[in-house]
């Protein structure tokens, strides 16, 4: 049995800071859960391209207001407070944040904890 308190891992090594967004990383890989899961704010008014060619990522938006675009359709999808979306097919997208948006995104495989974006919006794949 694990319990992690978002308020004890404020400003360590599993806060990270990636321009755009922050992400509080709850659980990582070393846990051996098989995923994992973060605590991210994305910051109003900005706009994030992304593409996890790696790895599959579901969102769950608990607070905010923006919005995703998938780049092989332009289609727009509104995302607000209690709205989920899954990157099932490690789609390519711009995250778009209107105001702060709280999220709480999992990730298989599991990040390590200290990953940013390259300039592609991509993880690398964790060899370890
Ligand atoms: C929602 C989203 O993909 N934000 C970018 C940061 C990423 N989810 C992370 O590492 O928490």
């Amino acid at each position: 049995m694990k319990v992690v308190k978002l308020q004890d891992i404020l400003g360590t090594e599993h806060d990270v800071d990636g321009g755009n967004w922050v992400s509080r990383r709850l659980i990582n890989k070393d846990v051996g859960m098989g995923y994992s899961v973060n605590d991210t704010i994305i910051k109003a008014g900005t706009e994030t391209h992304i593409w996890y060619k790696n790895h599959l990522e579901t969102v769950y938006c608990i607070e905010g207001e923006g919005e995703v675009v998938t780049l092989s359709d332009n289609k727009v999808w509104p995302i607000n407070k209690d709205t989920l979306y899954a990157l099932d097919k490690n789609d390519e997208h711009l995250l778009r944040a209107k105001t702060d948006m709280r999220m709480v995104c999992v990730f298989n495989p599991p990040l390590t904890g200290n990953e940013v974006h390259d300039e592609n919006g991509v993880y690398p794949v964790d060899e370890g």
